[in-house]
């Protein structure tokens, strides 16, 4: 074996080492986003936030900010660490622009 061989190593004569790569891929972490109930913040103020920020339907909006409503907190959607915080940002700052006091956080899914 005297010749190069590619991903492995050749030792001596006839004596080669044959490595193997593994490639270990990983799967990101995933964070539920979630809204949160108040006594203030309009219906119609919710449904928009999760038609814009969150690309649901205006049926998909309507039936989250219901169940928020009657159980105080729903998941607006699933994504990774970067996007979650984002958008956890924009709709917290999204109400505060509009003097609501609409609250919004994110969890490990
Ligand atoms: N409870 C609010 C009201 O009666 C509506 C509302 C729904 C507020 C969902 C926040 O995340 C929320 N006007």
């Amino acid at each position: 074996m005297a010749d190069k061989q590619q991903g492995n190593s050749t030792i001596g004569v006839g004596t080669a080492v044959v490595t193997q790569t593994k490639t270990k891929t990983q799967k990101p972490s995933m964070y539920r986003v979630l809204i949160l109930n108040d006594d203030y913040t309009p219906m119609e103020f919710v449904t928009y936030i999760l038609e814009r920020f969150f690309n649901k339907s205006r049926e998909a909006a309507l039936k989250i900010m219901l169940h928020v409503h009657q159980n105080g907190v729903g998941v607006c959607g699933v994504f990774t660490f970067e996007v979650a915080e984002t958008k956890v940002a924009q709709v917290i700052e999204t109400a505060r622009r509009h003097q609501h006091p609409l609250q919004c956080t994110m969890e490990k899914d």
